[in-house]
């Protein structure tokens, strides 16, 4: 069923404690924790605890839970003092575009100077 737990799913299963992750933040509706691979000082994920391959189809089938990332991927950022130097809110969509982990995520990227257009 659309936005249930996927067996094969690693994010889905961070939400679920069994694989461990350094998580920053948790509320009913998401999960934030710190990227295995971080690209910049400070780089956390911002994943709805529902499952949709991306946040496009997230927001479309629960745009409460779109808002709940993006609010909180805010919240992160406010934690981690990134609001006055600034961070960048990215939502890779589709392996062209980097998308590796195919459950909706936000990267909260901050801490170092960010060029435009990114690569
Ligand atoms: P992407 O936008 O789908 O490429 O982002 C997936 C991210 O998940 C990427 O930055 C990975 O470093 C990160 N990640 C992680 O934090 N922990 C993991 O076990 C795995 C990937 I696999």
């Amino acid at each position: 069923m659309a936005g249930e737990p996927q067996a094969d799913c690693l994010f889905c299963k961070i939400v679920s404690g069994e694989v461990p992750a350094t998580v920053v933040r948790e509320t009913d509706t998401i999960v934030a924790f710190r990227d295995i691979n971080p690209q910049a000082p400070t780089h956390i994920l911002v994943i709805p605890k529902v499952h949709y391959p991306d946040a496009a189809s997230l927001a479309a089938a629960e745009p409460q839970a779109a808002a709940d990332v993006l609010r909180e991927a805010g919240a992160v950022a406010a934690d981690e003092k990134l609001v006055e130097t600034g961070y960048r809110v990215v939502f890779n969509t589709g392996s062209g575009a980097g998308q590796t982990v195919f459950h909706a995520h936000a990267h909260v990227l901050g801490g170092r100077g960010l060029n435009w257009p990114p690569g």
